[in-house]
């Protein structure tokens, strides 16, 4: 069903119930329908983040309807993973579809070409992916809430250096991805304040697929660990080429790591993979179960992922400013909401925005054992 169809829809019922009289015409929604934008990476190479990330946001939507205080019609642009597609995107739901808010893009390079055309516009976006270091410092009208590199990637690294007792670590990352260059930064740094020596630093681009001149090289140095800032796809072919070649050390990853598709991709490869998230399905919470069978009911038995779980939660944040706003079509207005979230409970946890619209969330520290992900204690 199209967001155009689930508009009619709700315009119909609106209709009846209202003993036939027409909705008012206000742009940005229809008959009280509060219209959000989506851009997300929903085909190509990335493709998983943006499926998972449409599965928490239609099941938000349907939740939050049902609830009746707001009623939400989204409306979604495929950006492939690319900045020119999420450009398109975006000015495609501000100028046609004249959606009050938007969510997305996935990628943060995305979000570096697309936030500043919505901000410009004076249209609330938030990422629910995006955690490369600046994306709120886009301007007032940005947001996210998904959590910052520059608050996982210690977190994950420090576990790892203190578990493994890592000495000397070689590092790899794709530097055509404005993301995966941030994420290498911060593990860099991170390192460095730790006193861990950095033996060895590979580069490559997102959709290489031989990765054996650098993995050989690394080999040969005997690291303690690896750590790797990409997206799952390069992540898997990456992980299996080095246990191939002998690397049986841990790797520690950024973000990317966190869809289970790297697991799937990888297989048993993807054993000893580290990553940092604010989601984990194995959360002993009444709200985080209750979304996880909600989630494998309406998706055929599927567990939800981290992606999921920040998609679902920024859709009931974008609900929660627009009831407190009182409009569906003023951006000012819901801007000024979504700024003021201030003791926000999802599934990813306890959630507020600071004075720079950055999130202040928890995370966990995960590591994948026999094919799933669990806690890294
Ligand atoms: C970013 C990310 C990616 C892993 C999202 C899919 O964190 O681009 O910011």
């Amino acid at each position: 069903i199209t967001g155009m169809t689930i508009g009619a829809l709700l315009l119909t019922t609106a209709g009846c119930g209202g003993g036939g009289t027409a909705p008012a015409a206000n742009s940005g929604s229809q008959g009280g329908t509060a219209k959000i934008g989506v851009i997300a990476y929903m085909t190509g190479g990335g493709a998983a983040y943006g499926e998972a990330i449409k599965e928490g946001l239609d099941l938000a939507k349907d939740e939050i309807n049902a609830q009746g205080k707001v009623q939400i019609e989204l409306v979604y642009a495929d950006s492939r993973g690319e900045k020119t597609e999420a450009i398109n995107g975006a000015n495609k739901l501000i100028n046609k579809d004249n959606v009050v808010g938007i969510i997305g893009p996935t990628l943060s390079g995305e979000m570096f070409a697309a936030g500043p055309i919505a901000n410009q516009a004076g249209i609330p976006i938030m990422g629910t992916s995006t955690t490369a270091e600046g994306i709120p410092a886009l301007g007032d009208f940005v947001f996210r809430n998904a959590l910052p590199e520059f608050l996982a990637v210690p977190q994950a690294v420090e576990k790892a250096i203190s578990t493994y007792s890592l000495k000397k670590v070689a590092v790899m990352y794709s530097n055509n991805n404005d993301w995966a260059v941030s994420g290498y930064k911060t593990i860099e740094s991170t390192l460095k304040k730790n006193g861990v020596e950095i033996i060895a630093t590979e580069t490559f681009a997102d959709k290489d697929t031989d990765y054996s001149a650098q993995l050989t090289k690394i080999a040969s140095l005997k690291p303690d660990a690896v750590m790797v800032s990409s997206l799952y796809q390069e992540a898997a072919l990456i992980l299996k080429k080095a246990r191939e070649i002998g690397i049986a050390v841990p790797f520690v990853g950024t973000n990317g790591f966190n869809s289970p598709e790297l697991i799937k991709i990888a297989g048993s490869a993807a054993d000893g993979a580290v990553v940092a998230s604010p989601w984990f399905p194995g959360k002993d919470n009444e709200k985080v179960q209750k979304f996880i069978a909600d989630y494998k009911a309406k998706y055929n038995n599927k567990v939800p992922d981290q992606f999921a779980a920040q998609s679902y939660d920024a859709l009931y944040i974008y609900a929660n400013a627009l009831e407190q706003a009182g409009t569906t079509t003023d951006r000012q207005k819901l801007r000024d909401a979504i700024a003021s979230i201030k003791d926000f409970e999802g599934v990813t946890g306890k959630f507020a925005f600071d004075e720079n619209r950055e999130p202040v969330m928890d995370a966990t520290v995960l590591i994948v054992k026999d094919g799933q992900f669990t806690e890294l204690k």
